[in-house]
């Protein structure tokens, strides 16, 4: 018979959990992997388009150089998202928003799967694959599923691009300093499905710890947070956010 796979949630972030107030969330890849979601490292760097690496298509480089395919590449993911629903992680998460008094969620995922399961005011710090944005002006548009995209700006009728970032590109204005301010004021911080490898990503969770909070890494691969973080639950976040949720609650007798 199959059984789960042991995992081993210490008393103290059971207790932790229990008693937080203001929490934050940043979530990568890996979290929407169990919704059929590929990640970009994972799985032997298969994220690949047309014999291109993704970060070469996924560039500033390549929307200067082939817009089209880079629209190409992102139509097509964005087909394959329009069939996919949020998983047990998603979930989870949008649960704790009213579980704590204080609670931010950022991703650098551009999916929105968290959107999709319930979670409000998701910082999206890479942009939003359901977005279009006007080269000339900047103006943005909501690309709806299953309608046409618009190929030029409403507004001045210049081109439109994925209101993505993409390697080498700023984040959106303002996006960065919210997610830091929150990550400076949390005491206890997740760090859900990612690789931990692309900044200003990955410096959260290090704002998160300088400033005293709890980190706590939920991923079934090691990764460069792993050796410093106060708690590291390998495992598929679908598994091990719920289970968390369950054991905090038992041990506070609710
Ligand atoms: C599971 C699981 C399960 C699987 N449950 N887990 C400082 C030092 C060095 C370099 C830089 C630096 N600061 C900036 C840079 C440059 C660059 C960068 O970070 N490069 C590094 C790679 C070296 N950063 C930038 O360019 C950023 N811009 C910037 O800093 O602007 C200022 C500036 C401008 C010019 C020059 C210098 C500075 C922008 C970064 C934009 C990233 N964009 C992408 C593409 C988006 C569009 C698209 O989708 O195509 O965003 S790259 C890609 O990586 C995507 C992701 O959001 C991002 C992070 O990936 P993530 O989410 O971590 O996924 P994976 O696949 O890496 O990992 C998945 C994880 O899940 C794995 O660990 C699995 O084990 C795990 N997993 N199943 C839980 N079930």
């Amino acid at each position: 018979m199959h059984s789960a796979p042991q995992l081993s949630i210490s008393d103290e972030l059971r207790r932790r959990f229990r008693d937080a107030r203001r929490v934050l969330v940043l979530t990568g890849a890996g979290v929407s992997a169990e919704s059929g979601v590929p990640t970009f490292r994972g799985g032997g760097n298969s994220a690949v388009w047309k014999g291109m690496p993704f970060d070469v298509i996924s560039s500033a480089r390549m929307v200067q150089r082939d817009l089209p395919a880079v629209w190409e590449w992102f139509d097509y993911r964005r087909g394959l998202l329009e069939a996919l629903s949020p998983n047990a992680a998603h979930d989870e998460i949008a649960a704790w928003q009213d579980r704590f008094a204080d609670f931010a969620l950022v991703t650098q995922n551009i999916d929105g799967l968290h959107q999709k399961a319930g979670s409000r005011s998701v910082i999206e710090l890479h942009g939003s694959i359901w977005r279009a944005r006007c080269v000339g002006c900047h103006t943005r548009s909501a690309i709806i599923p299953n309608r046409p995209r618009d190929n030029a700006c409403h507004d001045c009728g210049d081109s439109v691009r994925p209101d993505v970032v993409l390697f080498g590109e700023m984040l959106p204005a303002g996006t960065f300093e919210r997610a830091a301010a929150a990550a400076a004021d949390c005491e206890l911080c997740f760090v859900i499905g990612t690789s931990a490898l692309v900044y200003p990503a990955a410096s959260l969770p290090e704002i998160a710890h300088a400033s005293g909070a709890f980190v706590c890494e939920v991923n079934p691969e090691s990764t460069p947070l792993s050796h410093w973080c106060d708690e590291s639950l390998m495992g598929k976040a679908g598994d091990v956010l719920p289970r968390l949720s369950r054991l905090a609650l038992e041990s506070s007798g609710k």
